[in-house]
């Protein structure tokens, strides 16, 4: 790639983005993740206009009212949106004289892949061209960032950008168990996630501390589980309509949900909730500490694959996309065997639905279907089952704990979060290179990249927020560009911290950043 490049001067009108009360960005447009290709033109923007419309063909209709409502909002004007009779005839709209914001399916320059998009913009018009509805969300979150606000309208600097991800797989695992976090506050992160090009969002549904998601064959579970959470303080649990509304609104923005009920460890939950779970055919008491590695399922105990069988294909029925998540970490009550033995017991759920399992690396251990997703976070284990997993057909999922468990505190001290994969700042979670992280691994195998926030110490989504930013943007950046430069990283994240601001969310002022606000 090269680094972005502005055209025009610093400082000079058009060139870059400016802060909402007009101070120039300087050297660069500030995009995060970085694009493959982006040109400021150096010539005037387009200003946002009582004649602005965004035009689309009937399968971006969704894409193009979301865009129409960032322009709406950065201008403080209604802008609405007009349907092309086809797609076909969005692509064919002349550029220019209009006002137009046109979102199109066309092949015309884009790089290679399934997400690529070009996104054009000068005085005349601005142009969102992509292969996919998936491409044109990548060129709306461009455009976003590209949008300024200030005296009275918004502007969109005139560019042209080429751009691709390098990852299929851009995620964030956001853990509602330790911490429930409400549905409209999931909806927030899930808009973070999508600003930053991310494309899946994973929640960590159940743990020993609460299970969140209402399942229509098993009521007790969210009945008895769902109250507490983390050192007595109060739960919750999603419904089956806030599951859908939630589902629905993440895909909406481009964003496909993983489902994760955590087997055959990390299961108090249910041994609390369903009594016929255990073996002495009792209940166990609910859990609010944070130890792990303490609850297990047990296939001695007859209940235990009904209720496999039972709560992945609900959570597969209530969730569309392909793949669900089965957890698997952390079960060290549990022989290797034994392990072995339940785990094949949730892949054979799982493939019942015919989704495709996603599970944490110790899963690796157990034969699993081709194509299966394995998610690497313990970079102290040994890392052979992953590799051999791979070389047998798995993909694999890069989550290193050092680098992606954006609950460990950034530096000693901070007021929240864990230090046990070390201190992650901004640079940590930037500097660092999915496709040679594992040694002996051919780089095809790297299906993605996901960060993680488990929230053990995060009681509110402010929390959760402060510890997301600034460096989910950096695991995006990791994800989305081909390459990658921590300088040119430090530059153009620094004015995003006004956009945070502006939308009242909550940040970590890293020493690594002069930060713009
Ligand atoms: C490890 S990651 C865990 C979680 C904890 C997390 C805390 C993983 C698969 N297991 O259960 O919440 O560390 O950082």
């Amino acid at each position: 790639m090269g680094r972005v490049q502005a055209a025009a001067p610093r400082g000079a009108g058009g060139c870059g983005p400016t802060t909402q009360d007009g101070g120039a960005v300087p050297d660069a447009l500030p995009l995060v993740p970085a694009p493959l290709r982006a040109r400021a033109l150096g010539g005037p923007p387009f200003t946002v206009g009582p004649a602005t419309q965004v035009l689309a063909g009937p399968s971006a209709q969704g894409v193009a009212a979301l865009v129409a409502t960032a322009l709406g909002e950065a201008a403080g004007r209604d802008v609405g949106v007009r349907e092309a009779p086809d797609d076909a005839a969005a692509s064919r709209e002349p550029e220019g004289g209009r006002a137009l914001v046109v979102l199109a399916f066309d092949d015309d320059g884009l790089p290679a892949g399934e997400e690529a998009y070009r996104l054009t913009a000068g005085p005349d018009g601005v142009r969102l061209t992509a292969r996919t509805v998936a491409g044109l969300h990548a060129a709306t979150a461009t455009l976003r960032q590209l949008l300024t606000t200030g005296g009275g309208t918004a502007t969109v600097p005139a560019v042209e950008v080429a751009d691709a991800p390098r990852y299929a797989w851009r995620g964030l695992s956001v853990d509602v168990a330790r911490h429930f976090l409400p549905a409209a506050e999931l909806r927030r992160v899930a808009d973070l996630a999508a600003a930053y090009k991310l494309n899946v969002l994973h929640v960590h549904l159940t743990d020993d501390q609460g299970w969140r998601l209402a399942l229509p064959s098993r009521p007790q579970l969210v009945e008895r589980s769902s109250g507490g959470a983390v050192g007595g303080d109060p739960g919750g649990c999603y419904t089956a309509e806030d599951w859908a509304a939630l589902v629905a609104y993440a895909g909406d923005r481009g964003l496909a949900v993983v489902p994760e009920l955590d087997v055959p460890g990390h299961v108090n939950a249910a041994l609390h909730a369903l009594p016929e779970l255990n073996a002495s055919g009792a209940a166990v008491p609910e859990c609010t500490g944070v130890e792990v590695g303490f609850s297990a399922l047990r296939t001695s105990v007859p209940a235990t694959g009904a209720f496999l069988a039972g709560v992945f294909a609900d959570v597969a029925a209530m969730t569309p996309g392909r793949y669900v998540h089965i957890g698997g970490d952390e079960a060290h009550q549990l022989g290797e065997p034994e392990y072995t033995r339940l785990v094949g017991v949730a892949v054979d759920a799982v493939a019942a639905t015919g989704r495709t399992v996603v599970g944490w690396q110790e899963i690796a251990a157990a034969p699993l279907p081709a194509g299966t997703v394995v998610q690497y976070w313990q970079e102290r284990s040994d890392p052979g089952p992953v590799l051999a997993a791979a070389r047998d057909g798995a993909r694999v999922l890069m989550s290193p704990a050092s680098r992606t468990y954006l609950d460990m505190q950034p530096v000693p001290g901070y007021p929240l979060g864990q230090h046990w994969a070390g201190y992650t700042e901004l640079r940590d979670a930037y500097e660092w290179d999915p496709a040679t992280l594992l040694a002996g691994l051919e780089p095809g195998a790297v299906i993605g990249v996901e960060a993680a926030v488990w929230t053990e110490t995060l009681r509110t989504f402010d929390e959760v927020c402060g510890m997301l930013l600034p460096r989910l943007a950096a695991v995006a950046e990791v994800a989305w560009s081909a390459d990658t430069d921590w300088d040119s990283f430090r530059g153009r994240i620094a004015p995003h911290a006004a956009a945070w601001d502006r939308l009242g969310l909550a940040w970590y002022a890293s020493p690594q950043v002069a930060w713009v606000r």
